[in-house]
């Protein structure tokens, strides 16, 4: 019996002995310092779209209509228009052989415009003609004529 006790001791103190061992540190295994592989720059999101830009207040768009002064007078001599349409009347005289070197016209309001029509200058009159009706243009001596039709 106490050789068994006896030898349980050994055995329990070898136990403890061998547990107690100290263990070798183990040295820190220098870590790689390798650098983190760069990750491409994020790409920016696209800037967003710009904002539409309003249209301004539709004006409605003129029309154009190109008179010529020539030997034979102004051409066309009758221009057939739409009432409330907004107008650009533009007057270009080609030539020295007329007298009209000016434009009077009737604005159907009451009033008349003229103006002066310098050599292969384009004079340009806006106007929108509120009443149908037939409206004369003229020289400035009445001699040479033409005729807006208002519809
Ligand atoms: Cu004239």
């Amino acid at each position: 019996m106490r050789l068994v006790l006896w030898s349980l001791t050994l055995v329990v103190v070898g136990a403890t002995a061998v547990a107690a061992k100290p263990r070798k540190p183990t040295p820190a295994r220098p870590v790689p310092t390798k650098p983190a592989p760069a990750k491409p720059a994020p790409i920016p999101p696209p800037p967003p779209p710009p904002m539409p830009v309003p249209a301004p207040p539709a004006r409605p768009a003129s029309t154009r209509v190109e008179i010529i002064v020539t030997p034979r007078g102004f051409e066309p001599a009758r221009i057939v228009i739409k009432r409330g349409q907004p107008m650009v009347l533009a007057f270009t005289r080609k030539t020295e052989a007329t007298c009209a070197k000016s434009v009077v016209i009737d604005m159907g309001d009451g009033t008349k415009v003229t103006k002066d029509l310098p050599l292969d200058q384009t004079v340009e009159i806006a106007a929108t003609f509120a009443k149908a009706g037939e409206l004369r243009y003229a020289c400035g001596m009445d001699m040479v004529h033409g005729v807006l039709v208002v519809q």
